[in-house]
């Protein structure tokens, strides 16, 4: 009885030392390479300080970001790739151009799917965020946040977009995605497929007209100095997603992967909150450049959408039915 008794309290003592073990945290010198198709002035700089901070403060100064600007390390889809196969640790790149990898994440570039900032970040914060993270897990990729881009706007250097009909003839340069392609085909527009760094000079050399993303990408990414009209069009909100390299992850210790993790999170509401203040001082920007600003009526506004409706069928299928169906139940919940 005795030695069992022993046995016993030697037992409990191991499992309440164990228990009490992780009170020292294992975390080593980490370098990791983040590589962002957009400029440092851009809100996510701002997220990613905050990301910084916060994996100063529980690494103990260990991990350390070390960002690149400007489509430095290649643009979003080459930066994936490398990331697949674990040669660099970090992108925040647009959902758009990484449909060829992940079919699912098509969803975001549906034409006028969110009505606002609350339901895109109710989705992507959600278990419909959860769903499509397996599968990029799934090709090597740990998203890590939904970061945000933001609402999409057009600008172009020919004339004001107040209707869908405007944009009959229209170069404009869309993401290398097929969604948008037929998006803007089917306004009328004469879609041409492009990355991002090459979207500045064709404006410039007027290869093209046009060109759609959120007003702080049209300031800090300079479009305003090569265009004249800006149409607040509203058409797509896609995502950012901060990814890392599943192949360099799965090395990290789970105290590094943790904090990876919760200082996204960190980071991505700083970013959010950045962006949503500066895509008012950016349109203010762009406007005193001497661009000329409008909006689209209700109706007008109600037609696009309307008109839109085919590319959803289009492309339903190779995005997947389910992940379609999903997230358009998701938001009806929401919006009754
Ligand atoms: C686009 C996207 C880009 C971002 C950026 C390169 O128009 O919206 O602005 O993905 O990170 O290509």
């Amino acid at each position: 009885m005795r030695k069992y008794i022993t046995t016993a309290t030697a037992a409990i003592l191991a499992a309440s030392t164990l228990l009490a073990a992780p009170a020292y945290a294992e975390f080593s010198n980490r370098n990791m390479r983040v590589s962002n198709g957009i400029n440092a002035d851009h809100p996510v700089g701002a997220g990613i300080k905050a990301m910084q901070t916060c994996l100063d403060e529980k690494s103990g100064g260990k991990m350390k970001i070390t960002a690149f600007w400007g489509g430095a390390l290649g643009g979003d889809l080459q930066a994936t790739q490398a990331l697949r196969s674990g040669v660099q640790e970090g992108v925040v790149s647009s959902s758009s151009p990484l449909v060829g990898i992940v079919p699912a994440l098509g969803v975001f570039d549906l034409p006028f799917l969110f009505a606002n900032q609350e339901e895109a970040y109710k989705v992507m914060d959600g278990e419909f965020g959860d769903f499509l993270n397996k599968k990029l897990l799934d090709v090597g990729l740990v998203n890590l946040a939904y970061w945000e881009n933001g609402f999409r706007n057009l600008s172009n250097s020919k004339r004001p977009v107040t209707k869908w009909e405007d944009l009959e003839g229209m170069k404009v340069r869309v993401m290398q995605n097929n969604i948008f392609l037929d998006t803007f085909d089917n306004f009328g527009a004469n879609a041409t497929p492009m990355a991002f760094g090459e979207v500045f000079s064709a404006l410039e050399t007027k290869a093209i007209d046009a060109q759609e993303n959120p007003y702080v990408t049209i300031d800090t990414s300079k479009f305003y100095e090569v265009q004249s009209y800006v149409s607040e069009t509203r058409h797509a909100y896609t995502p950012f997603l901060f990814m890392f390299s599943k192949a360099i992850f799965d090395t990290y210790s789970p105290d590094e992967q943790k904090a990876l993790k919760d200082c996204a999170v960190v980071g991505r509401d700083v970013e959010r909150k950045v962006i949503t203040e500066l895509n008012k001082t950016s349109l203010q920007k762009i406007e005193a450049a001497g661009v000329k600003f409008n909006t689209l009526s209700p109706e007008e506004h109600k037609k696009m959408l309307e008109k839109s409706q085919v590319v959803y069928e289009k492309h339903k299928k190779e995005i997947g039915a389910d992940v379609v169906d999903r997230v358009q139940a998701i938001l009806a919940d929401m919006r009754k």
